[in-house]
């Protein structure tokens, strides 16, 4: 350890820490902008300037390594002054339409100004960058008038994700953030993740909302419009209305979707037991019939547009199932529509994902089973939290209550799929069962949960190796595969999901701000919820759901029939 002093007081921190860093071991939070660990630690936005004896200006202070004895002080009028102006430079080339921003009071850039104390927002008015929308992607839009070129999106776009689609246009005071050659988002290969989103500290960034069509949907009295929400949205929607990170708010989402006026509140967690169901069949299917192996799941829309983009010849590998929040839509208007007797046209399916990518995979070719678009509208579980401010409920007083049956009942295996390696755990308590013939003794496959970028293992099932992989994010999903590609290892099943970390980091969740992303382990606390809630649900695995037996008892017959094919699988481009 090296000790220095900060604001006159001993601190002891490791060797190679940064100012920033040993400050926090001192209880002092230096505010920062454009910081955030291990992605982009670039040192651009100079908030965090700190003062440091003997240095001939002041010093960035994520970037700077301490050493022994250094002296440092964070807050000298120098150093609140310097913080001040740049807020002030930033404001003057900065829309400051804070009122009808959405992400007014969850800004970053708006918290700073008022923690320091900035009352001139014109300062050092002049020319401004025009606001030049950029709405032609399905999922998002992007304004530059709120940018403020903190490079968080690029950072995440291109390091964590490996895609590298926006980035600093131009030079100078005419630098924007945009696609190569101008291109709108919607012409380049984004994969509609939503992570640069989730990222931004200011409103430059948005999903596309559509929280009005469902509002206008469900005060039209010709139609039945229902709602399914994901695993992950229960382990995050609560964060926007002041609970703790990690907090289930299961029961009071219920509660509030019922009084928006949802004529039925269901689950996506039914429907990814259905996709277990499926794929755990297809997987059999394919070992023992020799099918293209490795078998890749087919759940997250932004790995899906990611595979076929980059990875064209390994589309193959894909699943034909189609995601959990398609598959609800086609039962529900197929299946929930005959038991009801409602006529397909006039069931409104809407689902609430922690996903941007959702958007984009309610609009794929081959989603419409039933002649309509299985799901009609997709919104975030931030867009959630706004339509319950919207329409007035006080979400933290409203009781707990159930999900509607038939088509809200999941159980432990589904909910465990918004966290990296649910979907294999889920998928093989089934296949075990099935293969062996017998229940498994402990159904906790410990190995492939976690938050590392990359899990494998390797399972002795009835005489059988089975040797599994998960990737969460786009970056560890591209090394993965090109060790398959190489033969370096060959593997019989693999999770992929597009985000680090599975849903549960969606580019819809509640977006938290950067010093809460570096500091807290807010994957682990979220992913934590959804094993809870597994170990606590008395049904733990997809087959054993009455719901779905039910459905297969009186509808579609067995996994993989037909029908099934019909409704529940799909197909990809290359
Ligand atoms: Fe997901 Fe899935 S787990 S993809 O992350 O397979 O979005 O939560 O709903 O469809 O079930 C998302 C989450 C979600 C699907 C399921």
């Amino acid at each position: 350890n090296i000790t220095i002093k900060i604001n006159g007081m001993e601190v002891s921190a490791p060797k190679g820490s940064t100012i920033l860093e040993a400050a926090r071991l001192a209880h002092i939070e230096i505010p920062t902008l454009c910081f955030l660990k291990d992605i982009n630690e670039i040192g651009a936005c100079r908030i965090c300037v700190v003062e440091v004896k003997g240095a001939r200006s002041l010093v960035v202070s994520c970037v700077y390594p301490i050493n022994d004895g250094m002296e440092v002080w964070t807050n000298t009028p120098k150093v609140l002054e310097s913080r001040r102006k740049t807020l002030q430079l930033l404001l003057s080339n900065h829309d400051r339409k804070c009122l009808s921003c959405v992400r007014s009071g969850n800004c970053e850039l708006q918290q700073l100004c008022k923690e320091l104390g900035v009352t001139d927002e014109g300062y050092y008015d002049g020319e401004r960058t025009p606001s030049i929308i950029d709405d032609s992607a399905v999922h998002m839009i992007r304004d530059n008038s709120k940018c403020i070129l903190c490079r968080r999106c690029s950072a995440v776009c291109e390091k964590v994700q490996g895609i590298g689609v926006i980035g600093a246009n131009m030079r100078g005071f005419a630098t924007f953030i945009g696609s190569a050659f101008d291109m709108g988002l919607g012409e380049t290969s984004c994969v509609s993740c939503g992570q640069c989103i989730a990222v931004c500290p200011t409103g430059a960034l948005q999903e596309k909302s559509q929280v009005d069509e469902v509002l206008a949907a469900i005060a039209d009295p010709d139609k039945h419009v229902i709602v399914q929400t994901a695993p992950a949205v229960r382990a995050a929607l609560g964060e926007e209305f002041g609970y703790p990170i990690g907090t289930n708010v299961q029961g009071k989402m219920a509660a509030a979707l019922r009084r928006i006026g949802f004529d039925k509140v269901f689950d996506t967690n039914f429907s990814a037991d259905l996709t277990i169901m499926e794929e755990a069949h297809e997987f059999l299917d394919r070992v023992q019939n020799g099918g293209v192996l490795p078998l890749i799941t087919s759940c997250s829309p932004g790995w899906i547009k990611y595979c076929e983009h980059y990875f064209p010849d390994m589309t193959e590998n894909l699943s034909s199932c189609k995601s959990p929040q398609q598959m609800f839509g086609a039962i529900a208007k197929s299946y929930y529509a005959e038991k009801m007797h409602l006529d397909p046209k006039d069931i409104v399916s809407v689902s609430i994902m922690p996903c941007t990518a959702k958007k984009f995979e309610i609009q794929r070719p081959d989603e419409a089973a039933n002649g309509v678009p299985d799901v009609d509208y997709s919104l975030t579980t931030r867009e959630l939290a706004r339509m319950i401010r919207k329409v007035g409920l006080k979400f933290n007083t409203l009781p707990d209550e159930e999900y509607d049956a038939p088509l809200g009942l999941g159980t432990g295996a589904a909910v465990i799929f918004g966290a990296t390696g649910g979907v294999m755990e889920a998928a093989l308590r089934t296949a075990v069962e099935t293969l062996t013939g017998e229940e498994l003794q402990n159904l906790d496959f410990t190995d492939v949960r976690g938050m590392e970028g990359i899990k494998e293992a390797t399972y002795l099932v009835a005489g059988l190796e089975v040797k599994v992989a998960i990737a969460s994010g786009l970056g560890n999903a591209k090394k993965l595969l090109e060790k398959v590609k190489s033969g370096e290892a060959d593997y019989h099943f693999i999770e992929i999901m597009g985000c680090p970390g599975g849903c549960i980091n969606g580019g819809g969740q509640p977006q938290q701000p950067g010093y809460v992303r570096n500091t807290v382990d807010i994957r682990g606390l979220r992913a934590k919820v959804l094993y809870d809630s597994d170990k606590n649900n008395p049904i733990r695995k997809s087959h054993e759901n009455p719901a779905i037996k039910e459905l297969y008892a009186t509808f579609l017959g067995e996994p993989g029939s037909q029908k099934a094919h019909h409704l529940l699988h799909t197909t990809y481009v290359k």
